[in-house]
């Protein structure tokens, strides 16, 4: 599975980490592409072990908002 977040908030490079890596640490996630530029987050994921719930609550806990 495949998705793309529509994330605001992120302006820098260690912005771009953190939200990277906070989707990284969940398990079920395979890969992680963040554009800073576009806002867009795309997640490779299993949706067996891990849902698009728990990817907003895993960016939303470092501060960043998830439009869609
Ligand atoms: Mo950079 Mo992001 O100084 O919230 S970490 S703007």
């Amino acid at each position: 599975m495949q998705i793309t977040l529509d994330v605001r908030g992120m302006t820098c490079d260690h912005c771009e980490k953190a939200v990277k890596g906070s989707l990284e640490e969940l398990n079920g996630v395979q890969g992680v592409e963040v554009s800073i530029d576009t806002n867009r987050v795309t997640v490779t994921y299993d949706d067996v072990y891990v849902s698009k719930e728990q990817m907003k609550s895993a960016i939303e806990e470092q501060g960043y908002d998830v439009v869609a």
